[in-house]
C-alpha cells in the first residue's frame, strides 16, 4: 500500500541528477526532486538465489517522475538505468507501481551503501531493482520485441548479490 509520509520531507541531496525520458527529456536533482511528493511501500525483493528481504522503503512515486516528463500513453515498458550502465526493462503496470527509493527502513540508503537511490516495485525480481539510478526512460516496444534484449547486466557487477 502506498501512503503519503511526512517524515521524509527531506531528501538526500544526489550526488548525480537523475534523467526521465518521455515526450521531454527532464534532468532532476535536489530542488526539482524535493517538490516531488514522498511515498513509503513495504515491498519483499525476491532474487534468482531464492533470498527473500523485506523493507520499507520510502522515495518519489514513479509515476509522478513520468508525468512530470509527459510519458506517452502507448508506453510498453520502463527502462531504468544505473549510473554503471546496469540497464533492466520492466513491464510499465509494475513500473508504475514503484518508487525511486531514497530510504530503507527510516534511513538514507547512503548511510548503508554506496549508491543513493533505488528503484524499488513489487512484482519484479530483485535484478531488476536498480541501484544507483540515473536514468527512467519510457519505451514503446512492440508485441514482438523482447524486453530483455534491451537490458544490459555485464557492464556492472559489484552491486549484485
Ligand atoms: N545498479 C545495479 N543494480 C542492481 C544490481 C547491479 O549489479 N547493479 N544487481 C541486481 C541484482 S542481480 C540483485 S539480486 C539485487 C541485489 O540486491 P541486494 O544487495 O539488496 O540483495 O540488486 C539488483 N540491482
Ligand atoms: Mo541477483
Amino acid at each position: 500500500m502506498n501512503s503519503p509520509d511526512t517524515r521524509f520531507h527531506e531528501l538526500p541531496s544526489l550526488s548525480t541528477p537523475i534523467t526521465v525520458s518521455g515526450n521531454r527529456s527532464l534532468s532532476l536533482s535536489g530542488e526539482a526532486l524535493s517538490m516531488l511528493p514522498i511515498e513509503t511501500k513495504t515491498v519483499t525483493i525476491k532474487c534468482a538465489s531464492g533470498t527473500r528481504n523485506t523493507a520499507t522503503w520510502a522515495g518519489i512515486p514513479v509515476l509522478e517522475l513520468l508525468s512530470a516528463a509527459d510519458v506517452s500513453d502507448e508506453t510498453t515498458h520502463l527502462v531504468v538505468e544505473s549510473d554503471g550502465g546496469y540497464r533492466m526493462c520492466v513491464d510499465i503496470r509494475a513500473a508504475l507501481d514503484g518508487l525511486l527509493a531514497f530510504f530503507r527502513d527510516g534511513t538514507p540508503i547512503l548511510e548503508c551503501e554506496p549508491y543513493e537511490t533505488r528503484f524499488i516495485t513489487p512484482g519484479v525480481d530483485g535484478a531488476r531493482t536498480v541501484k544507483a539510478v540515473a536514468l527512467l526512460e519510457a519505451r514503446h516496444l512492440s508485441p514482438s520485441a523482447d524486453p530483455e534484449s534491451v537490458e544490459e547486466i555485464s557492464r556492472e557487477e559489484e552491486y549484485s548479490a
